[in-house]
């Protein structure tokens, strides 16, 4: 079993892994604690007389409502890192108990320990996303990766450059909500991993985009459709992005990342903990309010810089490693 995922994953490029995680146990607390961030809004930014009504409606309602108040960067109230750049100390992030309880569930370890052995740490590359039906989107969102559609990527490319050299990582993407093409599934090119690292460029509002990415459009694709309660696993050189939501329905995930204890994490200085060893002093994370203090610490210290991450991205000499030459070769 053990060397059968791991083999898998690294011919595939992708695993869908059935039935890990327990809606009602491990899934439904990520999304109260959104509702929260929801209601914090309202109280913060609705006007007065509309804010008894507002606090009564579903969770998509409410959503579809504050996504409508034109809240600046309000993605970032609901993801689980410090934004990308000006950070001050008032940047708001969604680093709740029920997401730490997420990054260290028993049976999401268990399968990464089968991919990256026993020594693993919480890898500080993580992103949770609410992705409304596309047409209800401002048309500058729609090539945002947290609301819209993702570019074609590889995840090592968002490393720093010894983290693209050094780190074994491992992706984990969990749906809150069944995820079909429809709705917008990543998609990925099986065994497209084997290419190793390739040539990235600046894509929209800064995201890391493959070079010369259209000539995926014309290969065979393989949908990563999953089930709430599976999760998807993808090899840090798959080269994946997602599809526009379609549907009339919300899409929401989380995408968490591992990597082997002792590399880089290619992001320092945002948190990067063991969550599994043998050795229990490893273990020096052990409650939600530690790893809070980490990304608190990790805030003072991108102030002054006035960014979490900025890497030069992955351009090998020559061309040398641009899609367009190794799949023409
Ligand atoms: O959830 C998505 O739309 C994209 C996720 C992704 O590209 C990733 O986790 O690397």
């Amino acid at each position: 079993m053990k060397n059968n995922l791991k083999k898998n994953l690294h011919e595939q490029g992708y695993l869908i892994v059935k039935n890990i995680l327990n809606f009602k146990k491990d899934l439904k607390p990520v999304l109260n604690d959104m509702e929260f961030v929801m209601d914090c809004l309202i109280q913060k930014y609705a006007r007065k007389k509309n804010i008894k009504k507002t606090l009564n409606l579903d969770f998509k309602k409410k959503y579809s409502y504050i996504s409508k108040l034109n809240i600046h960067d309000l993605d970032q109230y609901f993801n689980t890192r410090l934004p990308r750049d000006h950070v001050k100390p008032e940047s708001d992030y969604f680093a709740t108990q029920s997401l730490w309880n997420l990054i260290t569930n028993k049976n999401i370890l268990d399968v990464v320990e089968k991919i990256l052995g026993k020594e693993i740490m919480s890898n500080p590359v993580q992103n949770t996303r609410i992705k409304q039906p596309e047409k209800k989107l401002p048309k500058s969102s729609v090539h945002d990766g947290l609301s819209g559609r993702t570019p074609w990527h590889q995840d090592a490319a968002v490393l720093n450059s010894k983290g693209q050299k050094l780190t074994e990582m491992v992706t984990v993407w969990i749906p809150f909500t069944k995820t079909t093409k429809k709705n917008g599934c990543m998609i990925t090119v099986k065994e497209i991993n084997k290419m190793g690292l390739l040539n990235h460029v600046p894509g929209y509002r800064g995201q890391v985009e493959l070079k010369n990415s259209k000539l995926l459009d014309k290969m065979k694709h393989v949908l990563l459709e999953a089930d709430v309660g599976d999760i998807i696993l993808l090899h840090k050189h798959s080269i994946h992005c997602s599809l526009p939501n379609r549907s009339n329905d919300f899409r929401i995930s989380a995408d968490l990342r591992y990597n082997v204890a002792g590399q880089p994490s290619g992001r320092e200085p945002l948190p990067n903990f063991y969550v599994r060893s043998k050795n229990k002093n490893n273990i020096k994370i052990q409650n939600f309010k530690q790893w809070l203090t980490l990304w608190e610490r990790a805030k003072e210290k991108c102030i002054p810089r006035k960014y979490a991450f900025k890497y030069p991205l992955p351009t090998f000499k020559n061309n040398k490693r641009d899609l367009s030459n190794l799949i023409n070769s």
